[in-house]
């Protein structure tokens, strides 16, 4: 292990490598605290990772699933039995609370022993041809270098429900996590080498999207992408991948608005629960979050009512502090962002029905009190566009009808909630609405590791993620024809 040393390596080719430049790590509960300091790698690191992880990829791509399979197995089980530490690590570089923080990394051990499981179970048909005496055989190949560009709203979980998959299935990778959050990164990385990848097969180089992330996007020797993230920074990567002599492969994952409908006859304690927990918990930063609550009118004030009594009895504060509820904003330009949006919901004509004010507690840190706009007609911006913080809009509407239109009415279709005792609205619910998970009686962020994750129109592109599904997009297609 390297944590004894001061500077956190990039891993590249099976080495540590010394960087130019370094990055610390600021944490968000306590700016006077660092979590660590990390090397910043550019475009050079990342031309050398690429050629790693290609120079890696025959050997690699003819390894048993067995071999596969053990090295993931090792790592879930490294990762769980240490998962106090690494949620402490987790909650202090990216602000969710400590059981947040535990909750993740077990998710990630728990999605990195599926996919062991899954490296063994690669589908494939034999099926007779339709010419006489003709075998045909459909099998399914590594597909080769594959980039994953990972946010920091969920610093272990994406990258092992993105890495795991990838490693399963026989791929090389280079991996570029989020600038404020290489702890987990990194920390993920270490356990996956040591639990016994060949040099080259995993690559981590930490540094900036420009840099880093422009490499793995345009360069013709990286064959597929896996990205979550901003919609324009998703925009810019399919671009690039279009661009270069050979068309990337590519998995993005962008943002939401998503929205929560709550009618007249549902039972009020699960809404304001879907509601609070959905849109507020983790500090509103899931691209699941439900930002938008669209109330039918016989519900409407009781539910506002009862969410603002919910929010009042909520702790804000440092996200190792056990009698926190909510964390802090994960940076100062985050808060800058969350706030410019409660100041634009305030001039836009909504009624900020509770908090938004920033907080200054005993340590400095990037604290918010979460905002509930009423009154947000959906043609305001504080109701249309994501701004991944603690701010929820409220929208009235007269029926079911009405609420299906209000949250279809958006460019974004990644999760949608309905709160209802009604089996024909939820049936309704489920079949209309264009998102690509959708919740009943259940808040929208918080799902499960084996079933596949991804949304609809400007926040998802190409195949699943996660559970079964991943074999999708980690893995090519072959038709073989024999006649003997
Ligand atoms: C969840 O809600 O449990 O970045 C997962 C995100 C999503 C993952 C959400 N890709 O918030």
């Amino acid at each position: 292990m390297e944590t004894n040393r001061s500077v956190h390596r990039n891993l590249i080719g099976g080495q540590w490598c010394e960087a130019s430049d370094v990055t610390q790590n600021i944490n968000p509960s306590d700016t006077r605290e660092t979590v660590g300091v990390y090397a910043r790698g550019g475009t050079a690191e990342a031309e050398q990772a690429v050629a790693a992880a290609r120079a890696a990829f025959p050997a690699w791509s003819c390894t048993s699933p067995q071999l596969r399979h053990d090295i993931l197995v090792r790592a879930a089980q490294e990762v769980m039995s240490r998962k106090n530490e690494l949620g402490h690590l987790l909650s202090s570089e990216e602000g969710k609370t400590l059981p947040e923080g535990i909750g993740e990394v077990t998710r990630a051990a728990n999605v990195l022993a599926f996919m062991a499981g899954e490296s063994l179970r690669i589908p494939g048909d034999r099926t007779p041809g339709l010419m006489a005496g003709s075998d045909t055989e459909v099998t399914r190949e590594p597909l080769g270098v594959v980039g994953v560009i990972s946010p920091w709203n969920f610093p272990m979980a994406i990258p092992a429900w993105k890495i795991a998959p990838a490693l399963a299935f026989g791929n090389t990778v280079v991996f570029k996590p989020a600038e404020l959050v290489p702890g987990s990164a990194w920390a993920l990385v270490d356990i996956l080498q040591r639990a016994g990848l060949p040099d080259g097969v995993l690559n981590l180089v930490m540094g900036s999207g420009s840099q880093v992330g422009g490499v793995l996007s345009s360069h013709p020797q990286v064959d597929a992408i896996s990205f979550t993230g901003s919609v324009p920074t998703g925009r810019r990567i399919a671009v690039d991948c279009v661009s270069g002599p050979v068309m990337k492969r590519m998995q993005l994952e962008m943002g939401g608005k998503n929205p929560l409908v709550i009618l007249d006859d549902a039972d009020l304690a699960i809404a304001v629960e879907c509601a609070v927990q959905g849109a507020f918990f983790s500090t509103g930063q899931r691209c699941t979050a439900s930002s938008r609550f669209i109330v039918t009118e016989g519900i409407h004030d009781r539910f506002v009512a009862a969410v603002i009594h919910r929010l009042e009895g909520l702790k804000i504060g440092h996200a190792l502090d056990p009698a926190t509820h909510i964390g802090p904003v994960v940076d100062e330009k985050q808060l800058f962002v969350d706030l410019s949006y409660i100041d634009i919901g305030r001039k836009e004509g909504a009624h900020l029905a509770w908090g938004g004010q920033r907080l200054e507690l005993a340590a400095p840190g990037f604290y918010l009190q979460p905002a509930l706009f009423t009154e947000v007609s959906p043609s305001m911006r504080v109701g249309r566009e994501e701004i991944f913080g603690p701010v929820a809009s409220v929208t009235r509407v007269r029926d079911f009808d009405e609420a299906l239109h209000v949250a279809n009415d958006t460019e974004f279709g990644l999760a949608a909630g309905i709160c209802t005792t009604s089996l024909r609205y939820a049936s309704q619910f489920k079949r209309h609405s264009q998102a690509g998970i959708v919740k009943v009686n259940q808040a929208t962020s918080g799902l499960d590791y084996h079933l596949p994750f991804g949304g609809r129109k400007a926040s998802s592109y190409g195949p699943r993620e996660q559970g079964r599904y991943a074999v999708d997009f980690y893995t090519l297609i072959k038709t073989a024809y024999t006649s003997a």
